[in-house]
């Protein structure tokens, strides 16, 4: 069971006589800069080799080879713009801590329930026991993580007898850790091992019983309750090259944790609980999904027996649905230093696998798909931040790999690719066929564009996205070379199949969508009218699709007939994304294309990892059909989902979590064509249901209700005024403004003039 206020993580196993309970800080990293590591340069190739060439003379010269005709040349120099390989630079997330609780004097226990409340973020467990004395007691374990309040709580509480208990404190093998106690607090002071990186957590107890401490062991006895309230700090900072707060003093932080913790236990866990649930629901609540479920079986048997009871399968999906969005709220909240994940918060292993760390070949894009239109737009502060914070590092990459350099005055371009780190590891991969990946630059720009798309923010359009989608603009317009009639980047490498080339789709869709956002953020913020006309000259020679010999859309531009390149079913469909998460295949401007992909998405099956079929559901939604997105729903729960509702990538992926949800959102509203469309595609599973919430580009916050797989009412709201184009292709209906003027639709749309804080009804 997770929980989490952003930064903090605890995950609960809820085991009765021997619980364990993991605690994760997002900002406890190993690797990056040390001081037994001075020459730490994230990764990056800067000294000459042994010919005395830079990756960047190399990029040089395999353009040249492709343009001699010399593929095999090129593709063998490739090899030359690869990053280290050193694993312990690069690090990985680490576990924080892991305590194991001893409830010895169980003899047995029954009515045994471990719950976790979606709307209010809170765990429990409880049980009735029957002690060795041979007294009954009633138990109830109690977890949180307050974002309000920056800390998490655990209450342990007993009925009928006294509570007696005791816990330890694991050794972690990758952190260097200091205990003390006092009376009533317990203080942990560790540093990574690997690189120093300081994390001070001080815990106060609160216990009508009474606590001894020895080593590593706290014991409590008699009482009939005891709570833990643990606030924790690192001196981990998003500041390049040294990722270190400045004046971090490791006393000064304890004094100043203990005052924290004396504070918050002067509020009691009474109001820390409420304050917290206030918090938390206030977020959760703003969407709510009915598909007609309902259950009496555990969480646990729905994800079992899916497949058998249709209202259990309701139950299930609108479950794993809200889960999508409990899980970002509780990973990634807005004055967060850090984005969520490969594994959100939640990892009890100092060697996660791809050390949980970010990758942009689609997991950390996949993590925030759901953000805007799921309502919880706050929780992407945290990825736009830390995208900026590679933009720094990144201009070294650009400059080593591609000669672009950049001065004081002068900002002429920053690179990343497909594995990143906190400690801004921006080199490509050590592997030139996962590794290479620029493409990952305007990809996950696109999702800090959509920022602005759909909430309106112009300041942070201002002052954080649109800097950095001009600066990769104008970078992109140097990279872009002739090749035939198109301009191409030049080594290109479709995720993670297939030939290097001039150009390939994934790599031309992607920079299509960099100045598609570039152009219509100058646009919007009035500026740099210059440069629009210039970006869509380039625009227009990047073409980025053209139809096979199957009628299929090629992933690289020599490919004749499905699959005479690249592997038949790979998970990743990179020649897609203009599809989905993108909008460069528009379904009313380019029904040809949509064709094409519909064909390109059948060869690629639907069999898949979690992740893989996160993407496939989001891109079935986009071609309007439900039935199929659903079918990929149904192969998920009985392939993809563990049974606390954890997307299945060996060994957890949180990206598969949010790409269902981001899914089931496609599935009832889309917005990406220029205007709102109602239950795009709607599955015939969901004949019946209800959503309320939901947010379409505009910041419009959409509610529906259906029947018998038609649209029975919708109701818009309108957070900032403006035109609402409104298409619902189920049939004809008629808007009703708060001004009482109804509206009737001509061939299933309606232009709607909307004033900020306007109610629309919508009826057939
Ligand atoms: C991408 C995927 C893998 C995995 C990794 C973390 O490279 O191709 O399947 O999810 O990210």
């Amino acid at each position: 069971m997770p929980l989490g206020n952003g930064t903090l993580g605890i995950s609960v196993l809820g085991d009765v006589k021997n619980d364990v309970i993991y605690f994760n800080n997002k900002n406890l990293w190993r690797g990056g800069p040390s001081k037994d590591r001075p020459d730490y340069v994230g990764g990056n190739t800067v000294t000459p080799d042994k010919n005395g060439k830079l990756p960047r003379d190399y990029y040089k010269e395999i353009y040249d080879a492709f343009k001699n005709g010399d593929d095999r040349k090129a593709h063998i120099l490739c090899e030359k713009l690869t990053g280290s390989d050193n694993t312990d630079e690069y690090g990985a997330y680490l576990c924080r801590g892991v305590i194991k609780v001893n409830f010895s004097n169980i003899f047995s226990y029954k009515n045994y329930r471990r719950e976790l409340d979606l709307r209010n973020a809170v765990c429990t467990v409880s049980y009735s026991a029957k002690l060795w004395n041979g007294k009954t007691v009633e138990d109830k374990r109690t977890f949180f993580a307050s974002y309000p309040d920056n800390c998490t709580v655990m209450n342990f509480t007993r009925e009928g007898g006294a509570l007696n208990f005791e816990f330890v404190i694991c050794k972690n093998k990758s952190l260097n850790s200091e205990i003390q106690y006092n009376d009533t607090v317990l203080t942990v002071k560790s540093k990574v091992q690997d690189n120093g990186l300081n994390c001070i957590s001080v815990t106060k107890i609160l216990t009508d019983g009474v606590i001894s401490f020895a080593g590593r062991k706290c014991k409590i006895s008699g009482g009939t309750f005891a709570t833990f309230i643990t606030a924790e700090e690192t001196d981990y900072l998003d500041e390049y090259p040294v990722y270190r707060k400045k004046d971090f003093n490791t006393e000064e932080t304890v004094n100043s944790l203990k005052t924290k913790v004396k504070q918050l236990s002067v509020k009691g866990v009474k109001e820390l609980s409420e304050t917290h649930k206030t918090d938390f629901s206030r977020i959760f609540d703003r969407v709510t999904l009915s598909l007609g479920g309902s259950s009496e079986i555990s969480a646990d048997k729905l994800i079992r027996n899916y497949g058998t009871n249709i209202e259990n399968d309701r139950k299930a999906e609108e479950l794993l649905y809200q889960f999508g969005r409990y899980l970002l709220i509780s990973s990634s909240r807005e004055t967060d230093i850090l984005p969520a994940n490969l594994q959100g918060i939640w990892n009890c292993t100092n060697a996660p696998k791809w050390s949980s760390d970010y990758h942009l070949n689609i997991n950390l894009q996949m993590n925030y798909w759901h953000a805007f239109s799921g309502n919880i737009a706050e929780c992407a502060i945290p990825l736009i931040r830390y995208i900026k914070s590679l933009v720094e590092p990144g201009r070294v990459t650009a400059e080593y790999y591609t000669n672009v350099k950049s001065s004081e005055n002068e900002k002429n371009g920053f690179l990343f690719h497909t594995q990143n780190t906190p400690f801004g590891w921006t080199c490509p991969g050590w592997v030139f066929d996962w590794g290479w990946s620029p493409a990952a630059v305007p990809w996950i720009l696109h999702n800090c564009y959509e920022h602005f798309e759909y909430t309106g923010d112009k300041e942070i359009l201002k002052n954080d996205v649109y800097p950095m989608l001009k600066e990769t603009a104008e970078y992109f317009s140097r990279l872009l070379v002739e090749n035939g009639d198109r301009l191409v980047t030049y080594p290109c490498f479709s995720p993670e199949h297939g030939p290097r080339t001039m150009g390939n789709t994934y790599e031309q869709a992607l920079i299509y969508q960099l100045y598609e956002d570039s152009i219509n953020s100058a646009k919007c913020l009035g500026v740099d009218e210059n440069l629009i006309d210039r970006w869509k000259d380039i625009q227009a020679k990047l073409k980025p699709y053209e139809i096979g010999d199957d009628g299929q859309i090629k992933e690289w531009y020599h490919e004749t007939t499905l699959g005479s390149i690249g592997e038949h079913h790979h998970r990743h469909m990179s020649h897609l994304l203009g599809l989905f998460p993108c909008n460069v295949m528009n379904k009313e401007k380019d029904p040809d294309l949509i064709d094409a992909a519909i064909i390109s998405m059948n060869h690629r099956g639907d069999k898949s990892t979690g992740w893989s079929m996160g993407q496939k559901i989001n891109s079935w939604a986009r071609v309007g059909d439900g039935n199929r997105a659903h079918k990929l729903i149904t192969d998920l729960f009985k392939n993809g989902i563990y049974l606390n509702f954890y997307d299945f990538h060996p060994p957890f992926q949180i990206d598969g979590n949010f790409g269902f949800t981001a899914g089931v959102n496609e599935m009832l509203m889309q917005s990406h064509c220029g205007y709102v469309e109602l239950l795009p595609a709607l599955p015939f599973a969901w004949q019946n249901g209800e959503v309320k919430g939901l947010v379409a580009r505009g910041n419009f916050e959409i509610s529906e209700k259906w029947e018998n797989g038609k649209l029975k009412y919708a109701e818009i709201f309108s957070n900032l005024g403006g035109d609402l184009t409104l298409a619902y292709f189920g049939g004809n209906f008629e808007a009703t403004l708060p001004d009482g003027k109804v509206y009737n639709s001509v061939n299933n749309k309606i232009v709607l003039p909307t004033n900020k804080g306007d109610k629309i009804t919508v009826t057939l």
